[in-house]
């Protein structure tokens, strides 16, 4: 029996069957896992080729389209897959390309190729994951095309039209025998070819979802192009904080001897905090690596010795220190490697030493002459440095204090913590409940047994404005720091979260369902992101979902969590009829509950809804918190009316 259309069974029908039987096999070596991810990753395996176009100098856009079914179809202008003769295989070249893995090598034509990390297993795999895939190839006049079941050709590749200009059209459909969820997420794939599109100055993305259809019959659309590349990227993370420096510094340059290209845009704003981002080949390096210590070093030297040689440190009773030079700091760091290695579980780190003085030589050399030749600018950001230094020393005492008191008072937990009888973590919960009278009637409705409560009173601090130490003298957070049983604990200089004495592996964040609440929640989620941002990463934080309506008639009740939800209820308890006794309460806050009502809503495992806060994207949340937080009124305004219905508009 043979699946090749030709009716051969040769070797490299073979050799091609065994690889896409691996690929089926093991999802997870190739794309990572095969939940929402993997299924993304299949979109991005794609682009990476076009991109790779991009960058040979051939491709200048690439089209993205959700199909109505969750299908992708990917468009670019590059040269088009060859299709000619493989002469070793005996087969078109497209369909080597197709289905033998790493059939990359053969025709490799771009050096900064992905080794290590999980990108460059080829379109091989993605093809081997889809139920159906079709590859259009324009190219030498013609139009080409091939189709595939499961990484098997159903078809010989085909003429079957004339064409003008060259470029590969990929059509796949993910196979549901594979994945968890064939859904595809609008968000997810924007997002990333933004990103794209800053890393690719000059390319053009764009991405339609034929799933959503206006009202004009025209599907949802967004074009990314950026000229300005790195330096506007930063500009965009930075949309809603006040700069410190008109415009971003800038470098782009390629080290001969290593063959390293580095591209780097910073700037500094007012706020606090540090925001690095690094990419190697376009991918994000979440870990950073050597390009970002590079970096670091550079800017540590450079400024130190600017400040020294200018006496402006004279003040200072102590020695600045590199995280002095990262406050307010926003930077992309991005770099090509020919061969780079990654390290880390989740090889999310570049490894490759050279890379790390190629960047810190380069980096070092624009910033010494942008300082030479902008002293105003320069002298703004070193007086932010020594303000750093300052509170950097101030933070140190505050912290020591919060921490001494922790060892110092028996259990060292707060008064104001209901704490759970279970003393193992591993299932017990924590409920931080805004304001006294919510926390009193969660107190009454939980089950003491695994469930603590601990009630957050006002607004906690706005961590995004305020200095460290006015942070760590601020009794709410100083009750959570005691009451999770975690710390900060400094290593070699750099601050650590230590999450091993973590007394509750899920901690719900609990506030009312309306606009203060969901404010509230931001701020709490903000310290978490700043502060404790280990326990998001390993899954420990969730937002509870309390019911924003009851719908009543009688003694019947059922608990609504949208308008749809109320309609339905409304429909169930009608009959399909009409029935005017039938009463909608609409809970605007926790303390409208009673304690039954809070449990069997929000807080009984078996039927609340939680949902689990993520770091899957540090740019957009870090983007969202500062833009709700931030000083700058009209990026807030204009995100606040952009995403209203999502919010619960409460007037
Ligand atoms: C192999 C060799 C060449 C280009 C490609 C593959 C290629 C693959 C994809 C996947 C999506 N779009 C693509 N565009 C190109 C080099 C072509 C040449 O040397 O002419």
């Amino acid at each position: 029996m043979s699946n090749d259309p030709n009716g051969n069974y040769d070797a490299s029908n073979i050799q091609a069957l065994e690889g896409l039987e691996a690929v089926r096999k093991r999802p997870g070596m190739y794309i990572g896992s095969t939940d929402y991810k993997g299924l993304h990753h299949l979109v991005y395996e794609v682009i990476d080729n076009s991109i790779d176009e991009h960058l040979a100098g051939y491709c200048d856009t690439i089209e993205v389209v959700i199909l109505p079914d969750n299908g992708i179809k990917v468009t670019d202008n590059g040269r088009g897959i060859p299709t000619g003769m493989h002469e070793k295989l005996q087969k078109s070249a497209l369909e080597v390309v197709m289905t033998v893995l790493h059939a990359g090598g053969k025709f490799d034509k771009n050096t900064y190729k992905v080794s290590g990390g999980l990108h460059g297993v080829g379109v091989s795999c993605v093809n081997a994951l889809s139920i159906l895939l079709r590859a259009e190839v324009h190219r030498e006049g013609k139009i080409f095309q091939q189709t595939y079941r499961q990484g098997i050709p159903t078809s010989q590749v085909e003429v079957i039209g004339t064409s003008t200009s060259n470029g590969t059209i990929i059509e796949f459909h993910p196979d549901a025998e594979i994945f968890e969820t064939l859904e595809y997420k609008y968000e997810t794939l924007s997002h990333r070819m933004r990103e794209l599109a800053y890393l690719n100055s000059g390319l053009t993305l764009t991405l339609i979802d034929e799933r959503h259809v206006n009202e004009k019959g025209e599907p949802k659309t967004d074009v990314f192009h950026s000229e300005g590349g790195l330096r506007e990227f930063v500009q965009y993370i930075d949309e809603s904080r006040q700069k410190l420096i008109e415009h971003p510094i800038y470098v782009k340059t390629r080290d001969e001897e290593s063959n390293v290209e580095v591209e780097v845009a910073m700037q500094y704003n007012t706020g606090y905090s540090e925001n690095i981002f690094s990419f190697v080949n376009n991918i994000t390096t979440r870990d950073g690596g050597t390009h970002v210590s590079g970096f670091r070093r550079a800017v540590t030297r450079v400024f130190k010795q600017y400040g020294e040689d200018n006496n402006m440190f004279k003040k200072l009773t102590f020695a600045v220190s590199g995280e002095d030079f990262s406050e307010g700091l926003t930077a992309v760091v991005s770099v090509k490697v020919p061969e780079p290695q990654f390290k880390g579980q989740t090889k999310g780190e570049l490894g490759n030493s050279e890379v790390l003085g190629v960047v810190s030589r380069c980096m070092g050399e624009v910033l010494k002459n942008y300082l030479e030749e902008n002293p105003q600018q320069a002298k703004r950001i070193v007086d932010k440095i020594i303000i750093a230094a300052t509170a950097r020393h101030a933070a140190r005492k505050a912290r020591e204090m919060v921490q001494r008191k922790n060892v110092l008072t028996g259990s060292g937990l707060p008064g104001k913590l209901s704490d759970c009888s279970s003393k193992n973590p591993y299932d017990s919960e924590i409920f931080l409940v805004e304001g006294d009278s919510a926390g009193g009637t969660a107190k009454q409705g939980r089950d003491r047994n695994f469930q603590a409560i601990l009630p957050l009173r006002g607004k906690i601090l706005n961590v995004e404005k305020a200095l460290e130490h006015k942070i760590y003298e601020n009794e709410e957070i100083k009750n959570m720091f005691t009451a999770l049983g975690v710390s900060i604990e400094e290593k070699d200089g750099e601050k650590i979260l230590n999450i091993e004495k973590l007394r509750y592996y899920k901690v719900v964040i609990m506030c009312d369902a309306d606009v203060d609440g969901s404010h509230i929640t931001t701020l709490i989620l903000t310290f978490f992101f700043r502060f404790m941002k280990p326990l998001i990463e390993h899954g420990h934080i969730y937002i509870a979902n309390p019911p924003l309506y009851l719908v009543k008639k009688g003694t019947t009740a059922i608990y609504a969590w949208d308008e749809a939800e109320r309609q339905e209820a409304i429909q169930s308890i009608a009959k399909g009829g009409k029935d005017d006794n039938i009463k909608t309460q609409r809970y605007k806050g926790l303390g409208e509950m009673n304690a039954e009502q809070l449990w069997d809503t929000t807080m009984d495992p078996e039927r609340r809804i939680l949902k689990q806060v993520t770091i899957d994207d540090a740019i957009e949340a870090d983007r969202i918190f500062s833009m709700l937080m931030g000083d700058e009124v009209p990026p807030r305004r204009a995100f606040i009316e952009a995403n209203a219905k999502y919010a619960n508009v409460d007037v």
